[in-house]
């Protein structure tokens, strides 16, 4: 078979292979967010209720914030379900297109023979090889499964419509981000048809955010600086912003839309400690006027053109002072490399 990928509408070799499998594993990538939490529970209920077996093994277990995507404990840990990958004969990736981002699980299969799938929403790297659904016009993984579920003929339970409405909020920031696809809100409003509470899940999302994560919030605000042009902001997030204060890893995250948010910002970038030593993460975001998919991609990292991250060894200066740099010439502060 020459073609890997399928796009929506999804092409018969693919939905012929979910059909016909024996046991499906659904992963996601580490440190795994609401889209493909969502994802994967939708995907899973809805196989159940076909008859096809599908087990979730993600690398990380179900964070707690997010429990309220799986109330029947259907999410697992590799540490804990490494057993559920027995006589499985299809992984699939959910809201994430290489191998590596599932981390054990994928690799466990991967050696014993058995074909790792994706269904995503992210660009492809140019020099990947990937075979399953990427469909980057797509708001969401969760979307993408909608479309999955309806096309295999599948029921939609409440859980997966509650996983799959999750995905797309969470990943459209409360349906702010819509690439200006009208077929988003379709899908929303087939869910909220189907008899959804749409209220637990919004204020899930958006409205419970931790006291302590709001204090981390004030600081990292605090610490956002600009471009001369103000056309570029950024924060650099280390151990001294979260002391004395118990928050999750991803908690400062959220003052992205606080950084992007800033009149005349145009760029934005944030840096974090990755996982090791003197490793960065940096997350990056634009708004229309500018891409910035370029400046994560040149660093190993992905994403979409206006929402991206990379992982970077450091050291901490040069790196923030070569992004920030490349920023500003992507909103067109500067016209070459040259500081202004
Ligand atoms: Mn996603």
């Amino acid at each position: 078979m020459s073609e890997r990928t399928t796009d929506w509408p999804f092409a018969p070799w693919f939905l012929e292979r979910l059909r016909s499998a024996r046991r499906i594993v659904a992963m996601t990538h580490v440190d795994p967010d609401a889209d493909g939490l969502g994802s994967q529970v939708a995907f899973a209920t809805a196989a159940a209720a076909a008859g096809v077996d599908v087990v979730i093994v993600n690398e990380d277990p179900c964070p707690v914030r997010y429990g309220w995507i799986d109330p029947h404990g259907l999410v697992r840990s590799f540490d804990v379900a490494a057993d559920a990958l027995d006589g499985a004969d299809l992984g699939l990736i959910f809201d994430a297109n290489e191998i590596g981002r599932a981390r054990r699980p994928a690799e466990a299969l991967r050696a014993v023979g058995v074909d790792v799938w994706v269904v995503d929403h992210h660009a492809v790297r140019p020099d990947a090889v990937v075979t399953g659904c990427v469909a980057t016009d797509f708001s969401s993984t969760g979307e993408l499964c909608f479309r999955l579920i309806e096309a295999l003929g599948w029921q939609l339970s409440p859980d997966a419509a509650r996983g799959i409405y999750g995905a797309m909020s969470f990943d459209t920031g409360s349906f702010r981000f819509l690439r200006n696809q009208p077929n988003t809100l379709r899908v929303a409003a087939d869910l909220i048809a189907t008899g959804l509470d749409t209220n637990p899940i919004q204020e899930a999302l958006w409205a419970s955010r931790p006291f302590e994560e709001t204090v981390l919030l004030g600081r990292v605000c605090s610490q956002i600086q600009r471009s001369p042009g103000g056309t570029v902001a950024w924060a650099v997030v280390d151990a001294d912003t979260t002391a004395g204060l118990a928050v999750s890893r991803d908690a400062v995250g959220e003052a992205m839309p606080m950084v992007i948010g800033i009149e005349g910002v145009v760029a934005a970038a944030m840096f974090k400690p990755g996982r090791r030593d003197g490793e960065w993460k940096v997350s990056l975001r634009s708004k229309t006027a500018a891409t910035i998919g370029h400046v994560a991609e040149a660093r190993g990292g992905g994403g979409h053109a206006h929402a991206a991250g990379c992982t970077v060894q450091g050291p901490l200066g040069p790196l923030v002072e070569a992004v920030v740099q490349e920023l500003r010439v992507a909103t067109g502060e500067t016209s070459d490399g040259v500081p202004a």
